[in-house]
């Protein structure tokens, strides 16, 4: 297994907050009230497998040198919150219960099939992958097209190791990415049987291959916890979060540009590219600013999230 004790936590650097910090969670509640739209408040109990390193569920350390390339000038945001405060339809659409309700999920053993314009078609357990995969821990600003925003240490491994690893033919121009599909074990896929489940997502091959396209398996020092999408997901953070599929079972790689999930169920609000961009509002929310999901403090939003160094020419 590549999950084990680490040698030590990693000192933070400027922007960091050390690990007593981020599993501080006196303040959660009081504070994640300020974001606007937030519903009523359940009590904490629905937090706890998330928060007590003892409680059942907890993820093992997984431990990854940091590259520090990436250094968002804000302060990382702390774990409660990042396991707290989730999107994952699957479960709820209430994002306080989303940790609750996935948490007795069996996201291991877990099996991630490779197809499509490939020159060898694969099925490999997770495990194997991460074993196979030199890790680093990035840490990246998150945006999501609700106009809030997190700050978050993931782990994993840049997209493009994994493509140079599973060698897709000339032919393929887009990788379409796939959420499992277990209506009986996840309650949001049953009670909201309108949706085009599973969740599928896609990007380019240029953008799948960019440097900042990372498949996630772990955030925090930590494997990913089930609520952020155990265990691994993709993470583009020049792109509002629904880009960024949680719990993979599939990677496709398809000559034509696949339809993605958001897309699909509400055209008019959700397009393919998805990149953020204050300029452009969204039907529902005004993307020219965002708020801290922390603090409740308002700030301008920055085209591409803050990546245009690294994405912009993509799209010029
Ligand atoms: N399979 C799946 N992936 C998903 C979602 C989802 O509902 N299902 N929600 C998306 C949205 S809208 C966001 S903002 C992020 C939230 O990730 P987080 O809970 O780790 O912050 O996951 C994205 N990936
Ligand atoms: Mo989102």
């Amino acid at each position: 297994m590549l999950i084990r004790v680490p040698k030590g936590w990693q000192i933070p650097e400027r922007e960091a907050t050390p690990e007593s910090v981020y599993l501080e969670r006196r303040r959660f509640l009081g504070r994640a009230l300020g974001v606007a739209g937030l519903a009523a408040v359940g009590g904490t109990g629905c937090l706890q497998g998330a928060l007590d390193p003892q409680a059942r569920g907890f993820p093992a350390k997984l431990d990854a040198p940091r590259n520090s390339k990436f250094r968002p000038q804000r302060r990382i945001t702390r774990y409660d919150i990042a396991t707290g405060y989730n999107n994952f339809y699957e479960f709820s659409l209430d994002k306080q219960a989303v940790a609750r309700l996935a948490r007795d999920f069996k996201f291991r053993p877990w099996q991630v099939e490779v197809k499509g314009l490939v020159e060898k078609p694969l099925k490999f357990d997770v495990d194997d992958l991460i074993r196979r995969m030199k890790l680093e821990e990035r840490v990246y600003r998150f945006r999501c097209v609700e106009a809030w925003s997190m700050v978050i240490p993931w782990v994993g491994f840049p997209m493009k190791q994994f493509i140079d690893w599973v060698k897709p033919t000339s032919r393929a121009r887009f990788v379409r990415m796939v959420t499992f599909n277990r209506p009986s074990e996840a309650p949001g896929q049953r009670s909201q049987p309108h949706y085009p489940w599973p969740y599928f997502e896609g990007l380019t091959m240029e953008e799948a291959t960019n440097e900042l396209a990372m498949v996630v398996v772990g955030m925090y020092g930590r494997a990913l916890p089930n609520q952020n999408g155990a265990p691994i997901r993709l993470i583009v953070p020049w792109k509002y979060g629904f880009k960024s599929i949680k719990s993979i079972v599939r990677f496709e790689f398809v000559r034509n540009r696949p339809p993605t999930f958001w897309n699909q169920a509400v055209p008019n609000e959700y397009g393919f590219v998805a990149n953020v961009n204050p300029a452009v509002p969204h039907p529902r929310w005004s993307q020219a600013s965002e708020q801290v999901v922390e603090t409740g403090e308002r700030i301008p939003t920055l085209p591409f999230n803050g990546y245009q160094d690294y994405v912009a020419d993509l799209y010029s």
